[in-house]
């Protein structure tokens, strides 16, 4: 059993975000997306809404599971035999800020990251550009599934409020 993990914040799940899992489960025999926090992010969505947003999307996948982990994200794979690290790449930025951590991870416990390009069509697409966007107004239904779409919507009214 070869099992990966797509590690993020997810704040919320993106269709970039999708396609990785989707990819990534094509290329193991297990992918569990793993809900974590990153502090240097404000976050929109607690780690439980964030997880079911996700389990939703990803029910299509058998061989895809939810979890949510806090720590080292190097403890959650050596505690559940996890043999890679998969991250999508959007750009240099991305590669830049992606590689120190893979080098990290790797001298910690061994642990290898695979990097997948972006689809060219989610190359622009963030979690956090959604929010803006969709804070201002903005229509971002291409961006995320529609069931995100609605939460979305009602924690921004909710802030506004
Ligand atoms: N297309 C392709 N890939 C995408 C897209 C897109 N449109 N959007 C996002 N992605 C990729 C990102 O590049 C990233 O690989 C992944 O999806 C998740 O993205 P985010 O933005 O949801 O998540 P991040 O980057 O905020 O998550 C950071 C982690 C929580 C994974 C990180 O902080 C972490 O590992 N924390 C645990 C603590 C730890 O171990 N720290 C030491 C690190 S060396």
């Amino acid at each position: 059993m070869r099992r990966a993990v797509c590690p993020g914040s997810f704040d919320p799940v993106t269709r970039g975000h999708l396609d990785v899992v989707r990819r990534a489960a094509g290329l193991f025999d297990e992918v569990v997306v793993a809900v974590g926090t990153n502090p240097s992010k404000n976050r929109l969505f607690e780690p439980d809404e964030r997880l079911a947003m996700l389990e939703r999307a990803c029910a299509e996948w058998d061989n895809v599971r939810v979890d949510g982990f806090r720590g080292l994200l190097t403890t959650y794979c050596q505690d559940n035999d996890v043999v890679a690290i998969v991250k999508g790449l959007r750009g240099a930025g991305d590669f830049e800020y992606e590689l120190p951590m893979a080098h990290m991870n790797s001298s910690l416990t061994g642990v290898d990251t695979v990097f997948l390009p972006t689809d060219p069509q989610w190359s622009f697409l963030s979690s956090s550009l959604v929010k803006e966007v969709a804070g201002l107004g903005g229509d971002v239904s291409a961006f995320v599934p529609d069931f995100v779409l609605e939460r979305l919507t009602e924690r921004l009214a909710e802030r506004q409020a």
